[in-house]
């Protein structure tokens, strides 16, 4: 991408797309366009194609998603298939439509079946059952890329796919029933220690293991692929570590300094036994990333704590 592009960002307010904003123009690049969902619905395909054809953009980050943890996926799973299949169907049509130079399209971990050998390569896509619990997501999401990938067959179009694994980082989502794990436990053990709760309560059994990257590493590795990558099928962005959920609970434990116990709560779904990403394509191309679990942490209970006094 020249520094003169028009980039369009689906999602600029998320956490993913406000990072995705912020190393753009940490980069010179200038000309970026976002709309609210207030001031633009994409879920509305005459909507969106009529921001297409007046806006022209030459290359679209498609990081508008309706998003959610464990239990969101498994509570709302109309809203999770309808409106990230509507989303993302518009915007991607309407790229092809106006004759974007390059779309990208982010999708998630949770596309690879739920016993998938680990760590899971991209090829292991579409080999065997999902997990339940975030089904109707990880269909959208599969829907996503092999729509990128008939609009790339039919009409030539540079269109990727990238598969980000779990990710935490500035404007996250700490609703403790809708959030991920890492910002729902950093608010559980925050609000406990201001409280001075003797407990903390931990879903499922805590043995489950996961992944966490960054959202400015995740921007960083966006944009290096953006530029350097252009192939049809996906293509997996992570640390290549994973830990266990109670790990987890321990190192966020010690960042936020909180000295009462931990309580697993069994009644909560574990989901996904593992989903470590294999990023050796990702690294063969030469990107790896930089903010370590243990640093990352500490920025975002920093920032956690200045939003929460
Ligand atoms: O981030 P998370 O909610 O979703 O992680 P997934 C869920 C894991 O953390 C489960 C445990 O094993 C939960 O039992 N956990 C423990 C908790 N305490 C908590 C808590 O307080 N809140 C939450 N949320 N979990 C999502 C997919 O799967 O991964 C999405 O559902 C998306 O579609 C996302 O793909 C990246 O990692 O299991």
């Amino acid at each position: 991408m020249n520094k003169e592009a028009k980039i369009y960002i689906a999602g600029h307010r998320g956490m993913v797309g406000s990072a995705i904003q912020r190393r753009l123009t940490a980069l010179g690049y200038e000309k970026i366009i976002t709309m609210s969902s207030a001031e633009l619905d994409l879920r509305i395909q005459e909507r969106v194609n009529e921001f297409f054809e007046a806006e022209r953009p030459d290359y679209v980050f498609l990081a508008a998603a309706k998003v959610g943890g464990i239990l969101a996926n498994n509570t709302y799973r109309a809203d999770f298939i309808y409106e990230n299949i509507m989303i993302q169907s518009n915007v991607i049509h309407s790229a092809y439509a106006t004759g974007v130079k390059k779309l990208m399209f982010l999708g998630s971990s949770c596309i690879y079946p739920k016993m998938a050998p680990q760590p899971l390569k991209e090829e292991y896509l579409l080999t065997g059952l999902l997990e339940p619990t975030n089904e109707p997501y990880a269909i959208a999401k599969i829907a996503g890329i092999k729509m990128c990938d008939a609009y790339r067959s039919q009409y030539g179009c540079d269109f990727i796919s990238v598969m980000p694994t779990n990710l935490y980082g500035p404007n996250d989502n700490y609703d403790l029933q809708n959030a991920h794990v890492l910002p729902s436990l950093v608010r559980k053990f925050h609000e406990a220690k201001l409280n001075n709760a003797s407990e903390v309560n931990i879903w499922g059994s805590g043995t489950p293991k996961r992944e966490f990257l960054h959202a400015d590493d995740l921007a960083d590795a966006c944009i290096y692929l953006m530029n350097n990558y252009s192939d049809a099928g996906l293509i997996n962005i992570g640390t290549g570590e994973d830990i266990s959920i109670s790990d987890l609970g321990g190192l966020i434990q010690k960042v936020v300094g909180y000295e009462g116990s931990i309580v697993y709560d069994s009644t909560k779904p574990d989901g996904t036994p593992r989903k470590l990403m294999d990023v050796s394509k990702l690294t063969g191309l030469g990107w790896t990333f930089s903010i370590s679990l243990e640093k990352g942490l500490e920025l975002v209970y920093k920032e956690y704590q200045s939003r929460n006094k």
